[in-house]
């Protein structure tokens, strides 16, 4: 199947299926990290840590290799993918701590409008300030907490808030939910990495910086909350097992941009925009597909917004761009 094809059939079916957010329709859950790059996923051929959970759905899904964000900043990144919006549409909400216009619309409000469960738990859309009732992600789900294992990492149990929202779903619904870490975003514990039993032998320094302990030590600390955030990948995938969810559920796994490092996040450099991203649902996305296409990731989070009932008049301009 070519790359076009997949995407047609793949954004053909959410469009047909999704009329309501009632019955059968499917569910979306999508998981997104703050700052972590690509290759430092054994998917992508990342060897400095195991992420089992990442892979496993990239095995069984789809893994795209091309997945370009439209900025390499948060607030910026996750506006335009709420939105459906490039950078220049945004107008305020394209800066780095901005207010969010209301005008604009929102994937998670187009589908909570539309019958759907919707919410979201730990880093939704931001930094920054919005006008709307809800943060542009959906409904806030943060108040379970737990002690994590090293300093600099969020208290906010991301897995389990997820499972709070999930049995607080009326049953006749299908939902949408946001899952995002506040990690591998920095700051980060000293030497965490000594404590995980690694060694600075084993981190995947980037040609253009130099290869030295500091930098080496720098690498694993961010590497050790990558681990985190698989972790969370794992307790999701396993909560909707459970509640017999996982079949018919679209799955996306990304991040916002890459790794918080110089040269790389908030930089015009390709590991600023090149983000992992994993499509998985079962049944509908053939397993271990891997030559996918060149295409903006905004553009897979417009699609499950046009349905009938909910006005194409806010996203047309990215669709027309
Ligand atoms: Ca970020």
């Amino acid at each position: 199947m070519t790359h076009p094809k997949f995407i047609r059939t793949l954004l053909s079916v959410l469009f047909l299926t999704m009329a309501t957010g009632f019955a059968d329709t499917p569910n979306i859950l999508f998981i997104i990290a703050d700052d972590a790059s690509m290759n430092t996923f054994g998917a992508y051929g990342g060897k400095m840590i195991e992420t089992p959970a990442f892979d496993k759905l990239a095995q069984g899904g789809a893994l795209f290799r091309n997945a370009y964000n439209c900025n390499p900043k948060c607030a910026p990144a996750r506006a335009c993918l709420v939105s459906g919006r490039y950078s220049w549409q945004l107008e305020e909400a394209c800066n780095h701590w901005p207010k969010f216009p209301a005008k604009f619309k929102f994937y998670p409000q187009l589908l909570m409008e539309n019958g759907f469960h919707t919410g979201f738990t730990g880093k939704g859309w931001g930094p920054g300030y919005y006008e709307t009732e809800h943060n542009p992600a959906g409904p806030e789900w943060n108040e379970i907490k737990l002690q994590p294992p090293y300093k600099g990492m969020n208290k906010v149990d991301y897995a389990a808030n997820f499972e709070a929202f999930l049995d607080a779903k009326p049953e006749n619904k299908s939902f949408c939910f946001w899952l995002g870490t506040f990690e591998p975003h920095r700051f980060y514990e000293k030497d965490p990495w000594k404590k995980d039993g690694m060694k600075l032998e084993s981190a995947e320094v980037p040609p253009f910086y130099p290869d030295n302990e500091t930098i080496r030590g720098d690498i694993l600390e961010y590497a050790v909350e990558v681990k985190w955030f698989d972790q969370h990948i794992g307790r999701a995938i396993k909560a909707l097992e459970e509640r017999g969810l996982l079949d018919n559920t679209l799955i996306l796994v990304t991040s916002d941009h890459g790794m918080p490092f110089p040269r790389i996040k908030g930089q015009i450099y390709e590991e600023g925009f090149h983000v992992p991203l994993i499509a998985y649902w079962k049944g509908v996305i053939q397993p271990g597909r891997r030559a996918l296409p060149n295409q903006q990731r905004s553009r897979l989070h417009v699609q499950p917004c046009r349905q009938p009932g909910i006005r194409n008049d806010q996203i047309a301009a990215s669709e027309s761009a």
